[in-house]
């Protein structure tokens, strides 16, 4: 290490030991999800350089000691003197706190992670880290050790002339990232592939060497000649398109570059998403409001431009107009402002404005050029139009029901008598037979029963008007008393618990499956905040010597078998359904909180679109996705972890 320590590098080091103190403020958190953010800090810089056309793959390789390399072919970070610093630039990117922008070369730098500290970040938070640098026929290369410089850049070596490139390993500091410095190769894969679609004709190539010795490394790699159209086709992969096209807007303006790709689905929920400079943003903002408002005024001019919509009837609104919508809306922005409790929300006034004025005249456009799209689309518009319009009297009419009669609960639920939501529970039941057990097992005070009967609405494949008319839906709804959509209120939520209990099979898992779609759907938050479970019923019973253990697997069972013997005498029951126990074995096995065991349905760190496809791919009408999804995704069916 360099001994020789000057007033700048007193500062540079404080600095860096300021990140070191306080994480979070830089990365978010120290949890798994800092740990990842590393790699995306890292890797924007390779994103930026590809976004100024001089870079077109990028590897990231995650190493058997848990290191990350990322490789990419750019133009190398430059190695001369920066002369303010007195330092190479190199240097100063990773050791200068905030060193933003670009050294030496034109351009501005539009990617960046969450809070777009950059390199000099992970590398204070890296145990060490090594850059090198293949420019002008040599390879370059300096090492840092927890931020600091280990020995001034050296060259190390020699490389084609026409090579260039920048290539960083870092391993994370563990006693940083205390709860794991172990990367998840899906949660990257899933961040990398929405980056590919993001960056039209990028190469991203992501390997982990982790694998036994003597094994391949498992490989993935992606690249999107189209860019956000691919992203669209591969939102839609399991729903069936409109219409073929996919509409393609892009253009410049008050410097916000912007690009939208759509197209409708024959579905009727609307998934868009949105990114600023890479970034998505799940509470939309600027960009978004823009999209929107273009959407609308150009298919209600056009819609009433061609008598599809006559003169007495009303405008269609934008929500009608995103049924079955799949969009995504890309705007790059110099100086992206961030508002709302979790900053995630964008708030500069040009990217409405831009948005809306390049959406607006290309949709013109194209619905003159493509007359049978529009017609298709107005007439979808115009059904959800109708839809709504009757959806609204339901409820409106149910609304006024209950004002009426106060509160009218189903028929079919046995509540509990405490009326204290935090220690209420309510087990929403498959059968009228399962429910009447649950009823006589049941704790009285804290726990309701809601049976349900037969086939759950699937509401991805129903419209509101059907959805509100379903007796199910409604019963779940008046019984949960948060409302839905637009009128939905926590506070008013009667359960703290609300549990699923299905039986242990396939149909069962199916079911439960249909209810988590409707609550993703309509009360997310219930998800989101923790209050949904699934329950575990047992799927053997066993009986020895007048003892009985219930196994909730397999691999329970077998080890079970092994303590007590497998002895003639054994007596195994493999029970078939929730219906085949008594009130009493349901009480001990499922519904007892001293002896039960509750899944708690989380949502992990995936990506919004992924959730997304995940419900439409296993409630979607295609058979081929869900098949491959279901065999790809096991773990989902077992533990139905969302
Ligand atoms: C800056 O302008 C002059 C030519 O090089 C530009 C540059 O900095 N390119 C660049 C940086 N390419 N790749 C990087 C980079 C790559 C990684 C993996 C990590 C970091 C911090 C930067």
């Amino acid at each position: 290490m360099s001994n020789d320590y000057g007033a700048d590098q007193i500062q540079i080091l404080e600095g860096l030991e300021a990140v070191r103190k306080r994480p979070g403020m830089y990365i978010g958190s120290t949890s798994g999800r800092g740990l990842h953010h590393l790699v995306y800090e890292i890797v924007d810089n390779s994103v930026d350089e590809a976004l100024a056309g001089v870079c077109d793959t990028i590897n990231v390789i995650l190493n058997k000691d848990n290191s990350v390399t990322v490789i990419d072919n750019g133009r190398g970070i430059p190695v001369g003197i920066n002369h303010k610093a007195g330092l190479p630039a190199v240097e100063v990117v990773f050791t200068i706190l905030h060193a933003g922008g670009k050294f030496g070369g034109g351009g501005y730098k539009v990617s960046g992670g969450l809070h777009g500290v950059g390199a000099s970040v992970v590398n204070a938070l890296s145990d060490w880290l090594i850059v090198e640098i293949y420019t002008d026929g040599k390879i370059y290369q300096q090492r840092y050790e927890r931020g600091h410089v280990c020995y001034p850049l050296k060259v190390i070596g020699e490389c084609k002339k026409e090579k260039t490139g920048t290539k960083v390993t870092f391993k994370p500091d563990s006693s940083i990232f205390q709860e794991t410095i172990e990367f998840e190769f899906d949660v990257l894969k899933q961040r990398l592939r929405e980056m590919a679609f993001l960056t039209k004709g990028l190469h991203i190539i992501l390997t982990d060497m982790r694998v036994e010795d003597g094994e391949k490394p498992v490989e993935r790699s992606f690249h999107y000649e189209g860019g956000i159209k691919e992203f669209v086709t591969y939102l839609n992969r399991s729903k069936t398109p409109l219409y073929d096209n996919i509409m393609y807007f892009e253009g410049s303006k008050n410097n916000v570059y912007v690009e939208v790709a759509m197209q409708h689905n024959d579905s009727y929920t609307e998934s868009s998403y949105s990114f600023v400079n890479n970034i998505n943003t799940p509470e939309g903002g600027t960009h978004l409001v823009g999209f929107r408002n273009a959407l609308t005024k150009t298919f209600n001019d056009y819609a009433r431009g061609n008598k599809l919509l006559k003169d007495n009837e009303p405008n269609l609104t934008g929500e009608d107009i995103r049924e079955g919508l799949t969009a995504i809306v890309s705007v790059k922005i110099e100086d992206p402002q961030f508002e709302g409790q979790t900053k995630q929300k964008l708030g500069n006034s040009e990217a409405r404005n831009a948005v809306d004025n390049i959406v607006s005249e290309q949709l013109t456009y194209f619905l003159e050029q493509n007359p049978m799209v529009a017609k298709l689309i107005c007439e979808k518009s115009i059904l959800a139009q109708r839809a709504r319009d009757a959806a609204r009297k339901a409820r409106d009419l149910t609304r006024r029901k209950t004002a009426l009669e106060s509160a009218a609960l189903p028929g079919k639920l046995a509540d509990c008598s405490d009326k204290n939501p935090e220690n209420c529970e309510i087990y929403i039941v498959e059968g009228d037979s399962a429910g009447g057990s649950a009823k006589t097992a049941r704790s009285r005070a804290t726990q309701a029963i809601l049976p349900l009967r037969g086939k759950i609405l699937n509401v991805e494949k129903a419209r509101l008007d059907k959805i509100y008319a379903n007796a199910e839906i409604k019963a779940m709804i008046t019984a949960f008393g948060t409302g839905i959509h637009d009128d939905f209120d926590i506070s008013k939520l009667r359960y703290h618990k609300i549990i699923l209990m299905t039986d242990a099979d396939v149909d069962g898992a199916h079911i439960a499956t249909l209810l988590l779609t409707f609550i993703y759907r309509f009360m997310p938050e219930l998800i989101k905040q923790g209050y949904v479970y699934l329950a575990q019923p047992p799927l053997y019973k066993l009986e020895k010597n007048k003892n009985i253990w219930y196994a909730y697997s397999d691999e329970e069972l077998n080890k079970i078998l092994s303590e007590v013997g497998r002895d003639q005498n054994n007596k195994i029951q493999r029970y078939k359904g929730l219906g085949e126990m008594d009130p009493e074995q349901l009480w001990e096995t499922t519904m007892d909180p001293a002896r039960r065991i509750l899944l708690r349905v989380t949502m992990n760190e995936e990506a919004e679109s992924e959730i997304d496809l995940t419900f439409t791919t296993l409630m979607g009408d295609k058979v081929e996705p869900r098949r491959e999804f279901i065999e790809e995704n096991a773990k989902f069916v077992k533990n139905l972890d969302i």
